[in-house]
């Protein structure tokens, strides 16, 4: 070919590769790689002025002489543990938004591998890195992970991290300023340094084809282009071994025939697969199912499942704060399964990867929401572009776990068209990065079609595969009993489920039915919610609000809520309410049906 029609070419595969979302870099699968870790005390400083920009913290100096004026010292400041959010380890910052400046220092010696990253699991809201004093790059969104490479700032021996995390609201951010959970900040999750060879695995999709039981179809994308090489696919126990050529652009697409047992709540059967090239090799376990609807069902492995299941936030049960440990997701996802779920809606942003590895694990399907809540900047590019990234990353460390059955674009958004033109660019960008899994919503705007008839109209659902709705008869208005015979449908043949119901409850505050904010209350409040929506006809699934009491700024109310929104079936002490066994004996009873009787 001559040099012109070659740049040609590649000029066209460069073209063709911007037509999806650009990557993020993020390497996949970080547990299964050669890692260090640096989690542990970092040194902080508090800063809410935002003096350490000015003033250079990340340059982490020390005075030159004994006349040299430097006003901080992270040698001699607290410390606070990372993984963990800096609300919980300070009293004195449990109400703190703002910049908060992280330092540790470690040593490293190359271990023949020749690229490395740092990589941060979660890190709430906005993030900027140092190391060795000079910025390695910044990152928006709390709950995504990031990496930057560190290859050329590395030094044999000493080395320093500096990070200034900053968990202000913003107008323009995802979430923006109003949620109804605690704006835990820091470093929340793992930080880990990664070492790779100077081409590896960047990322993979490994899965069933789309409704097949007996084909999988996926790609192997490595880190450079252009590029061409060997890579292996191995999953030893289905007796594949097979190589593959990438091409110019460093990725593979394939598809072969598997014969495997395919996951299910039932039988959570994970792979162990292995993807390599020369001088890399990744390790995972990975399940094999497929997901698909028709009408109005949703169809595990080809047949209609009924999603029993419960909405949670990622909260450390008993110590409080934000949950990160696979501690933390055996007790979270331990409470789900002793309800009797096999669903688990992880609300409003993704959980950090021990809850959806454990899931893999449990057989619990996920849904899986990024925080575009309540009101958003709808018309800013720069609050699309953000939100776009936070779906991208999260799609780019789940996409190879079955559990994963939804992306949630969205939470109780206001239906105006701006927010529509949002939304609709989201549910598009989804299907492309991931054509397997379900995209979907929860939303809350009805309209009355008959004297006790709702009816879910929301013009979004033209774009989604299944809908979410919310609803709170008997809590935010009218009573328990008003739930008795009303009827649900939506505008659309599509399945629907009833993604949150529930009430305030304080473990062990007693009381009639009638009275606010006891166990009774919201016991009662279940059996007339369950009476209901056994009838709704095809209903797909539901998560009730919510599987444990959270914290969140806008709950005051003394002795009662102690700022802890109160919905869970277990208080934040794991204590079971009422309504816990009024949930698990439904779900007894529904565990044998597939889906609910149609009239
Ligand atoms: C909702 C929201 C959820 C809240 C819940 C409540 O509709 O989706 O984030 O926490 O209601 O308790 O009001």
């Amino acid at each position: 070919m001559h040099a012109a029609k070659t740049i040609a070419v590649l000029f066209l595969l460069s073209v063709l590769a911007c037509a999806v979302p650009p990557s993020s870099g993020l390497l996949a699968n970080v547990s299964g790689r050669a890692t260090t870790s640096l989690n542990g005390p970092w040194h902080m400083i508090v800063d809410p002025y935002e003096t350490g920009l000015g003033e250079r913290y990340y340059e982490n100096a020390k005075p030159k002489d004994k006349s040299d004026r430097i006003e901080y010292d992270f040698d001699r400041s607290d410390t606070l543990n990372v993984p963990g959010d800096w609300n919980t380890q300070k009293e004195s910052l449990f109400f703190y938004e703002g910049p908060v400046w992280y330092e540790r220092s470690f040593v490293y010696h190359r271990q023949g591998r020749t690229r490395a990253f740092v990589y941060f699991g979660a890190a709430n809201y906005f993030t900027r890195v140092y190391l060795n004093g000079k910025k390695l790059g910044e990152h928006e969104g709390g709950f995504t992970p990031f990496n930057f490479e560190v290859t050329e700032e590395l030094r044999a021996g000493e080395n320093f991290l500096v990070v200034e995390v900053n968990n202000a609201r913003r107008v323009d951010g995802v979430p923006a300023v109003r949620t109804d959970w605690w704006n835990y900040g820091g470093l929340t999750r793992d930080v880990v340094l990664v070492e790779v060879p100077g081409v590896f695995i960047q990322d993979y999709s490994i899965q069933l084809a789309h409704g097949s039981l007996n084909e999988i179809a996926g790609w192997i994308q490595l880190s450079a282009n252009p590029v061409v090489a060997t890579v292996t696919l191995e999953i030893p126990e289905a007796g594949i071994k097979k190589e593959f050529t990438t091409d110019l652009q460093g990725r593979v697409e394939f598809r072969l025939p598997i014969k495997v047992a395919p996951w299910s709540p039932e039988d959570p059967k994970l792979y162990e697969v292995i993807v390599s090239t020369v001088g890399d090799r990744v390790r995972d376990a990975i399940g094999f199912r497929s997901l698909q609807v028709r009408g109005t069902e949703i169809l595990l492995n080809g047949k209609p499942i009924f999603l029993r299941g419960i909405s949670l936030h990622e909260e450390a049960p008993n110590r409080g704060g934000r949950a990160f440990s696979a501690e933390d997701a055996r007790t979270l996802l331990g409470w789900a399964k002793e309800l009797g779920c096999n669903f688990v809606r992880l609300a409003h942003y993704p959980h950090n990867e021990n809850e959806i590895r454990l899931a893999d694990r449990l057989g619990l399907l996920v849904w899986s929401e990024i925080p575009v809540y309540w009101e958003i900047d709808w018309t800013n590019p720069a609050t699309l572009a953000n939100a776009d990234a936070q779906l991208r990353d999260m799609i780019a460390r789940d996409r190879n776990r079955a559990s994963v059955a939804f992306w949630s674009l969205s939470n109780e958004t206001p239906v105006e068209p701006a927010r529509l033109t949002f939304l609709k660019r989201l549910a598009d960008d989804a299907r492309q990065l991931d054509p397997t899994r379900l995209i979907t919503s929860a939303m809350n705007h009805t309209e009355k079609t008959g004297p006790n008839r709702q009816s879910l109209n929301d013009p979004l659902g033209q774009y989604l595969d299944v809908l979410g709705l919310n609803e709170y008869v008997g809590w935010y208005w009218g009573r328990a009993e008003d739930a008795d015979g009303m009827e649900w449908s939506t505008a659309y043949q599509k399945p629907f489920l009833m993604t949150e119901f529930g009430g305030d409850a304080a473990f062990g505050r007693h009381g009639d039915a009638a009275t606010r904010w006891t166990e009774e209350y919201q016991a009662n409040l279940y059996v007339h919610q369950l009476n209901m929506v056994k009838e709704i006809p095809g209903l797909a699934g539901l998560s009730p609000w919510v599987l444990m009491d959270f914290h969140s700024p806008r709950r005051p109310l003394p002795g009662i809520q102690d700022y802890f929104n109160r919905k869970g079936l277990l208080s934040n002490k794991g204590e079971r309410k009422q309504a816990f066994f009024v949930l698990q004996q439904f779900y007894r009873e529904k565990g044998s049906s597939a889906v609910p009787p149609r009239k």
